[in-house]
């Protein structure tokens, strides 16, 4: 069915008109690249009615909205994923063949944004999608930085950052909104002023200033006409230069201006899972939070509403701590702005606030040195220090003379700012993104504010766009799906797929998913020729672990385990080992050595393996550059085993698993974030099982570990792989290259724990579970049951079924639907 409003002459003229207007071409000399632009305007053209009647829409029904507060939006190619949603992919790709225009290779054409690093900015977008789709207004908030995650390139097996200037042709789908320009403040002093009734006015002095533009992408419902908007915000100076009028003195402020707003856009910190504590991150944070703040403020006054009414109509969801400087930014709101009483604001902020929690990783927690603080941001700095005062007075009056309790709950303590306390101290809610990881903040992590709080913390188990994840990236399982339902609404019913279950005992059925499976390898493997110019086997198992690249992830244990099949073929070439193609696709955080070493491994490993032939090609190993939302859409639908292997209790949810699980490939992951949830829709038996439980694993850390020793001495096949990092078989006969790796795992130097990811307590349990799935793949009927039931169970994991619960239990809002007018 084609959405009526897309007529297809009138947009093949459309795009000659835009080739016209924009490139002076036609459809015969236009480039790749320029129509991918003529497409995109005259599919934006369609959109702006529907954004208009959304907006429209909103105001009339008086709508609370979501106000989803984010660093990161991993977007990922916006015009196929557009036309899917607009229900006219289809007819839009026949109005190009008629052009003699491919639109997949259009598609091409378009850069990913990379607004954010992994899985934490992906769920920002899945979470937009879904809010769309469901009929909530909902607004992202964030940064249009100029350079988004940097694009990876290897060479010689090392991982190279190259900028990521996705700008470069201009974005046609954004919409630059100068109207809603915002001065954001930095710096300077603050001076007391009492009024004739001596209230205290703060007044900020001697501050440089820039000011914020917004743009705004829209992000479109599924079938349903809704446009929402994501509010990227971009630095402008303020001062213009007037080139008829200045003196020297002023030139120089002008440019110094001009510097403070031009390096704060400029680019994503592209560390996962990681706090570098750099000023200028605090700089971006404070940026897009008055900015988004400071504009939705003047949007409810617009509205209509009074500031007290505020937390009826808005809520802002903050994505991890990195937005908490909105706690305090909103107090200065409405206490200095609006003449508000601390109470009165504060009952304001803490029913509009909300936080989500995304990692237990210590080094990820976000402390910021208060002298850096209070000296860009002094009033935001007063004003916490009169939440903290205020808060542990109340931790004071339930716990009295605990002052160990106050030491660990506190704010400020130790000369740093804590952005978590801030965060659980203001928010109504505070939740977790897997059940597994809930627990752990309750019980071990937040202890303290759980016991105090209870109230307060609850658990949303993360989940992904099925619009994106299975409609878009694999249009073959989706025709399927289709057909075998008899109907589409899948997308946005997921748990409908529980309806293919009976399938697992049809032979046709049966064959047919394994059939798409394979014309989706063909198209990895086309990738990977034309990448990596490798040639893999698409009837070998394809193996695959992408995701960003950390110690707690694993990814070392994975090529460990590499290594030694490779030892063992060598060794016992009479034993039958069934064909594998092992996938790997990371970035590594430009400043992580470690990471960076895994990398410089796995692509060494693959170099030695790849190229013996003494092997028989049993063995690849694809190290994929430059993982990315458009790529990984391919890698998923292609994927026969999906590695989720991290150390227990350390990944909170994972998404990835999710998106695999979806495409019917089957888990090989250990009992940790969501992998717990999905083996429990799967069952055990569809699904590869190993490792030590998360309690284990915290009772060895609070034990200061184990001994790695005793497995390299009781262990020879172990042993002989960990030799092998140092004897030069990898190397190039280098023997140093991974002597760090080396001796993190049997005896750091740096006096930290010895294996302190479990890689080496795990080695023999993952070894099992890895003969377990080349057991299972040597029976392809019942390989390719548990496949489609890992696709027919993942119902629950459909980011529509997380966002519901986001809204029943925390957010409130109703949904909208946008008239035809
Ligand atoms: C996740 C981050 C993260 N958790 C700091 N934390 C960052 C922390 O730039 N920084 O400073 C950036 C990212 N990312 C991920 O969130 C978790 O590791 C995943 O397990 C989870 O699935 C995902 C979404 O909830």
């Amino acid at each position: 069915m084609f959405d009526t409003r897309f007529d297809k002459k009138k947009f093949q003229t459309e795009i000659q008109e835009n080739l016209k207007n924009l490139f002076r071409k036609s459809v015969e000399d236009a480039s790749s690249q320029e129509l991918f632009q003529a497409v995109s305007f005259a599919v934006k053209e369609v959109i702006m009615d529907d954004w208009m009647k959304t907006k429209k829409t909103e105001k009339k029904e008086e709508s609370k909205v979501v106000v989803y507060l984010s660093m990161e939006f991993l977007v990922g190619r916006a015009l196929g994923n557009n036309l899917i949603n607009m229900k006219n992919y289809k007819m839009v790709e026949e109005a190009l063949d008629e052009l003699g225009v491919d639109l997949n290779a259009l598609e091409d054409e378009e850069r990913d944004p990379a607004l954010g690093n992994g899985g934490l900015g992906r769920l920002a977008a899945c979470f937009l999608d879904s809010l769309a789709t469901l009929g909530y207004p909902a607004y992202g908030c964030g940064i249009r930085y100029r350079y988004g995650m940097f694009r990876q390139k290897i060479e010689e097996g090392y991982q190279k950052e190259i900028p990521d200037d996705w700008l470069m042709n201009g974005y046609p789908f954004e919409l630059r909104r100068p109207e809603y320009t915002q001065e954001v403040r930095f710096g300077g002093n603050i001076r007391v002023e009492h009024d004739e009734f001596n209230n205290a006015k703060f007044i900020q002095e001697n501050y440089q200033s820039v000011n914020a533009v917004l743009y705004e992408i829209p992000i479109i419902g599924y079938n349903n006409h809704m446009v929402n908007s994501l509010c990227v915000w971009d630095a402008e100076p303020i001062v213009n230069f007037r080139l008829d009028s200045f003196d020297s003195g002023d030139y120089y402020k002008a440019v110094e201006q001009e510097n403070v707003a031009r390096n704060i856009v400029d680019v994503l910190y592209p560390n996962d899972n990681h706090y570098a504590g750099k000023e200028l991150r605090l700089k971006q944070q404070y940026f897009f939070i008055s900015a988004s703040l400071q504009s939705a403020l003047k949007a409810l006054k617009e509205r209509g509403y009074a500031v007290k009414e505020m937390d009826k109509k808005i809520i802002f969801q903050m994505n991890d701590t990195h937005p908490t400087v909105a706690v305090a930014e909103l107090m200065r709101l409405l206490v200095d702005e609006e003449g508000l009483s601390w109470e009165e604001a504060w009952g304001i902020t803490s029913k509009c606030c909300a936080y989500t929690n995304h990692t237990i990783m210590s080094e990820a927690l976000e402390k910021w040195p208060i002298d850096l603080f209070s000296r860009l941001l002094p009033r935001i700095y007063q004003i916490i220090q009169e939440i903290d005062r205020r808060f542990v007075e109340q931790i004071h009056q339930r716990y009295p003379g605990n002052e160990e309790k106050v030491r660990r709950m506190s704010i400020l303590c130790d000369g740093q700012v804590r952005m978590a306390h801030l965060a659980i101290a203001a928010a109504f809610s505070v939740n977790g993104v897997a059940r597994l990881h809930t627990e752990i903040l309750k019980h071990q992590e937040l202890k303290d504010f759980y016991e105090m709080m209870p109230e307060k913390f609850n658990n949303k188990t993360n989940g992904v766009t099925q619009r994106r994840f299975l409609l878009h990236a694999n249009p073959e399982l989706s025709n399927w799906i289709t057909d075998k339902l008899g109907t589409e609404d899948f997308a946005t019913n997921l748990e409908l797929l529980e309806n293919l279950k009976p399938l697992a005992d049809n032979d046709n059925a049966l064959s047919e998913f394994m059939g798409i499976k394979r014309k989706n390898k063909e198209r990895l493997a086309a990738y990977i020729k034309k990448h990596n110019n490798i040639e893999v086997d698409v009837d070998s198992i394809f193996d695959v672990q992408v995701k960003r690249l950390h110690e707690y992830k694993r990814q070392l244990l994975n090529i460990l385990h590499v290594m030694y099949v490779y030892n063992q073929m060598k060794e016992h070439p009479e034993k039958s080992y069934y064909k594998r193609t092992y996938i790997f696709g990371a970035k590594a955080s430009a400043g992580y050595t470690r990471a960076k070493e895994i990398i410089k491994l796995i692509n060494s490993v693959a170099e030695v393996v790849n190229n013996d032939r003494s092997i028989n090609g049993k063995l690849k190993v694809v190290f994929i550059e430059d993982y990315r939302v458009s790529n990984a859409e391919i890698i998923f639908a292609a994927a026969d085993v999906s590695e989720q292997i991290s150390t227990a209790s350390k990944e909170a949810s994972g998404t990835g698993n999710m998106k695999f699980m979806m495409n019917g490939a089957v888990t090989l992951g250990t009992m940790d974030g969501a992998n717990v949830e999905i083996v429990e829709e799967v069952g055990r038996e569809n699904a590869f099982i190993f490792g030590l439980s998360s309690e284990e694993v915290i009772h060895f850390e609070k034990n200061g570990g184990y001994n790695p020793w005793d497995i390299y001495n009781q262990d020879q096949d172990i042993r002989k792989v960990l030799d092998q990092l140092v004897d030069g078989t990898y190397g190039n006969g280098d023997k140093e290259l991974y002597r760090n790796i080396y001796d993190s795992l049997l005896s750091p130097k740096d006096g930290s724990m010895a294996d302190m990811y479990f890689i080496l307590k795990d080695f023999a349990s993952y070894r099992d579970a890895q003969e377990q799935v080349d057991a299972a793949y040597r029976d392809q009927k019942r390989w390719a049951k548990m496949a489609l039931l890992n696709t027919a169970s993942c119902g629950k994991f459909s980011s529509d079924r997380t966002i519901e619960e986001y809204v029943a239990d925390i957010w409130h809002s109703k949904k909208i639907k946008v008239g035809e007018e």
